[in-house]
């Protein structure tokens, strides 16, 4: 039976349909409220899936508890369903279309019995502007739905504008149907089967079996950058997953800055960093951690918004060295997920403290010890909250119109061979070096190899062809006058014992106002064949007293190891085959040559002139 209220036909048949197929109790609109998110938590802590922390210690907060099957993104069972299985390219599980839809058909039949289906509109972007997009996500969730409150716009406001206008079918089931008098689990999912699949061919997105993060926010990985990475490429911008923050230097002039980390690398805490003693008068500004929207606009140069209002951030290893903003944005209005309890209703992980707390519950809902041999709170332990809450957000977060972005910064978990920092010569070796970009094992992912080769960042998002996604990166050059220049950066080189070279965090300052300067013209370095470093005397070391060996050892570039590495990329390359631009190649063997007819020692040699536009 149609909803009146609901002014979009095209929503509110697929209501009906989705209703007729997974049989739910009932079906909810959301209008997107305060009044409907406090009702919605304390019905989940009713449920015993939310448990509410200590009002004074935590506001307005819950600790959430997943199963222990269903702690992070799912990448072997992300699939991108394309008519062509070369359309989705060698790094993405591909099915077909077809088969999936029925797979699924069978697996969403009767799956929201004995629950609530929810409908959340959504808008990623602002609402009303042009770069908006603009989904409904059917879930029967709610915790997907409260978190979705924190992370994007939701509520009947966002389809009413829309009339009889098109929206991304995001449909999500955690698979657990209910018989009447089964007593339902805090964390109900699917054991046996899970599937986030993006189907290309129309644009819909569905999600089975998983109520974690990625796989049941599906505003986030799934629409804004899986379903727009596609939709970018065809209409000529960017969905990256980056972090967007603004510098701004003693003058008042603010630079912004892209960076692309893989999952669980430190986007959150480098968005959010505090300028260390010594740099006074610097201030970075937040406008996103994980998710970017570029753009060229009619000036030639790139505009970058981030779609989501939110922050689902790495709990372990946050604490007030590491990430002081975002320990202020938790203070209050938070969901935690897979942390740690304390016996007076906080949370805690590993890294908050030195010491844990007595007496703390651990992820699971057992009595923890430290010796008990598994850390407290999981490793991909989360906090979902509100941009708004975090002290260092920018004014331009919520612009519409995006901020002009000067440089792009890549960076992966490396302990050997790759230094601090180095700028790409120009764009294509740039691309060349994000395209290589590699990162050794983290928890935001299961099944993670030892290191791994992640383009961009964008191994688990790209939602296409990952060759066509460097062309049209290459592409892009052409587009613009004032092409963003392009950095690698490097925070874990370890030592020979395993230990971290650079003290990174707040320092990380100094990395980025060498970044800043060279985007500016003022900054300089030296020029090798791999880009142009700095060398000790161009970084600014005021507050800190970091020996030139021991930064020596940390942009040391073994010409050997080095070319040895980057031959080790020709397999990742072939991959594509005939796909894989022809520059591509160029740009690679160009480079090989260059370490190879480098002598011995010469690395680091020469100064650079300031980069001049
Ligand atoms: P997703 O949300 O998964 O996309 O990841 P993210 O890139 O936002 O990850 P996040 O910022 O939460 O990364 C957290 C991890 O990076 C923690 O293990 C931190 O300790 C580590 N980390 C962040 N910055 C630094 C740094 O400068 N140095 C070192 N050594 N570790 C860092
Ligand atoms: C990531 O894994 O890159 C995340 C967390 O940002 S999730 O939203 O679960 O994908
Ligand atoms: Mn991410």
């Amino acid at each position: 039976m149609a909803d009146p209220t609901i002014k979009n036909t095209a929503l509110s048949q697929w209501i009906d349909e989705i209703r007729a197929h997974c049989e739910p109790d009932c079906v909810y609109v959301c209008d997107g409220s305060d009044e409907e998110y406090d009702r919605l938590c304390a019905s989940l802590v009713a449920a015993g899936t939310f448990i509410r922390l200590d009002e004074a210690k935590r506001p307005n907060s819950y600790l959430c508890r997943s199963d222990p099957g269903d702690v992070a993104r799912l990448e072997h069972r992300t699939f991108v369903c394309t008519s062509n299985r070369d359309d989705a390219g060698p790094t993405n599980n591909w099915a077909d279309p077809t088969e999936m839809r029925s797979k699924l058909a069978q697996l969403f039949k009767g799956s929201m019995r004995g629950r609530t289906m929810y409908v959340v509109p959504f808008c990623m972007g602002e609402p009303g502007s042009d770069l908006a997009m603009i989904g409904v996500q059917i879930t029967d969730s709610a915790y997907a739905v409260v978190s979705m409150k924190l992370m994007a716009h939701i509520g009947r406001h966002v389809v009413d504008t829309l009339a009889d206008g098109d929206f991304v079918r995001c449909l999500h089931s955690v698979g657990a149907p209910l018989t009447p008098g089964d007593q339902d689990a805090p964390w109900p999912c699917n054991a046996e089967h899970k599937y986030i699949v993006s189907f290309q061919d129309d644009g819909s997105i569905a999600s089975f079996g998983s109520g974690y993060g990625g796989n049941a926010l599906l505003g986030k990985k799934c629409l804004a950058l899986r379903t727009a990475s596609l939709k970018a490429q065809r209409e000529g911008w960017l969905a990256e997953h980056m972090l967007i923050m603004g510098v701004e230097d003693p003058d008042g002039k603010t630079t912004y800055v892209a960076a692309a980390f893989p999952s669980a690398c430190g986007k959150t805490n480098f968005a959010m960093l505090l300028p260390p003693d010594g740099f006074e008068g610097w201030k970075v500004r937040t406008i996103g951690d994980d998710i970017a929207w570029i753009r060229p606009g009619a000036d030639g140069k790139l505009r970058a918004i981030n779609p989501e209002t939110g922050f689902f951030g790495v709990a372990p290893g946050t604490n007030e060295k590491t990430n002081p903003n975002m320990m202020a944005a938790i203070q209050r209005d938070t969901i935690f997920t897979n942390c740690a309890l304390t016996p007076d209703g906080d949370v805690w992980w590993e890294g908050l403290t030195e010491t844990p707390p007595a007496g703390l519950v651990d992820w699971r809902g057992c009595n923890w010890r430290p010796d008990v041999g598994h850390p407290a709170a999981h490793p991909n332990a989360r906090f979902t909250v509100s941009r708004d809450r975090c002290p260092s957000i920018d004014s331009m977060a919520a612009d519409p119109k995006g901020v002009p972005i000067s440089a792009f910064i890549f960076g992966g978990r490396l302990s050997h061979t790759f230094p601090l920092v180095f700028q790409a010569n120009d764009w294509r070796q740039g691309v060349y070096w994000a395209a290589t970009l590699g990162s050794e094992a983290t928890a935001a992912a299961e099944n993670q190899a030892a290191t791994r080769r992640d383009p961009f960042a964008m191994l688990p998002f790209c939602g296409y062809n990952m060759a066509d996604y460097f062309a049209h990166w290459l592409a892009l050059e052409r587009r613009l006058t004032d092409a963003p220049a392009i950095f690698r950066v490097n925070w874990f080189r370890c030592d020979k014992n395993g230990a971290f070279l650079w003290p990174g965090f707040r320092q990380n300052m100094r990395v980025l106002k060498w970044i800043v300067q060279r985007v500016e013209s003022t900054g300089t370095g030296a020029e090798t064949p791999i880009g142009i470093m700095p060398l000790h005397d161009n970084i600014d070391w005021s507050g800190l007293d970091f020996d030139r060996r021991t930064f020596e050892a940390l942009m040391a570039i073994d010409l050997e190891e080095m070319a040895t590495e980057i031959q080790s990329y020709g397999a990742m390359l072939d991959r594509f085959g005939p796909r894989l631009p022809s520059d591509f190649v160029t740009i690679h063997r160009t480079l090989l040559d260059a370490l190879q007819r480098t002598p011995r020692d010469a690395a680091a040699a020469r100064t650079a002139s300031p980069r001049r536009h």
